[in-house]
């Protein structure tokens, strides 16, 4: 039987993706065949990470936290295309503070942004994905979910939720054909990281404690997420993936 990773004819909403990891993962989908929907909230980087691509649907600008224009967005995708078939969720921030500067603003800005929202988008997909008895959701967390490293505790609590989402709605959603799923990258260079990356000790240090001995690369992230979205994934539902050179096998 052929395992199935085309995507043609699929439609793909990937948030976040004008840049960075969404980007790279948007790339993919399109290469395999979908048509993707573009979303983040600056109108005019969309518009310019839109132009001159084949496989983009369409942008989409919408700030995720916000209800009304999560709720706007879905109802534009129904009434322009009628159906969703992919949904890769994101979108996501990072407050960079120890636990004893954490204001409750920024814990509760990073939960929104991460965690809320995902399980708002999620729920309008599933809304759209149920009628047609098939659908994919791939969810992109961070090795954070599982591991934590000092001064980022609302990120690695998000992302720590997500992994109980992807379970939660995957339990529930199998009964409408639809699957699941998380990426939990690693330690990849994009502007959300550029600090880090920057940092020679703390570059060297994920290195060295990496199999693979480097940094991922954001085209790294592309396969998995093919893959999760495909025919080739009809049997994996609830599954957290880690996508990181081996550095959560690692001690
Ligand atoms: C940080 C966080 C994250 C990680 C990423 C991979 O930037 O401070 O640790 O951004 O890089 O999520 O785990």
């Amino acid at each position: 039987m052929n395992p199935g990773f085309d995507l043609s004819g699929k439609i793909a909403l990937v948030t976040g993706s004008s840049r960075g990891l969404g980007a790279a993962i948007a790339e993919g989908l399109m290469a395999a065949g979908a048509r993707v929907l573009l979303h983040g909230r600056d109108a005019a980087a969309l518009a310019k990470a839109a132009e001159g691509r084949a496989g983009v649907a369409g942008t989409l600008a919408f700030d995720v936290t916000d209800a009304a224009a999560v709720r706007a967005a879905f109802g534009f995708i129904e009434a322009e295309h009628g159906r969703l078939d992919i949904l890769v969720s994101n979108a996501g921030i990072i407050a960079r503070k120890p636990v004893l500067e954490t204001s409750d603003e920024s814990w509760q800005s990073v939960i929104d942004t991460n965690l809320t929202a995902c399980f708002r988008l999620s729920r309008e997909a599933a809304r759209l994905m149920a009628p047609l008895g098939r659908g994919r959701i791939v969810v992109i967390s961070s090795i954070m979910g599982i591991l934590a490293r000092p001064t980022v505790p609302s990120y690695v609590t998000a992302k720590a939720g997500l992994h109980g989402l992807v379970r939660a709605l995957a339990v529930e959603l199998g009964a409408h054909g639809i699957t699941v799923n998380a990426i939990a990258p690693g330690f990849v260079p994009t502007d959300f990281t550029a600090g880090l990356h920057g940092d020679a000790a703390f570059n060297a240090m994920i290195a060295a404690r990496t199999p693979l001995g480097r940094w991922g690369r954001a085209e790294e992230l592309a396969g998995p997420a093919v893959f999760l979205a495909s025919e080739a994934a009809s049997y994996v539902t609830g599954h957290i993936l880690t996508v990181d050179g081996g550095l959560t096998a690692a001690l």
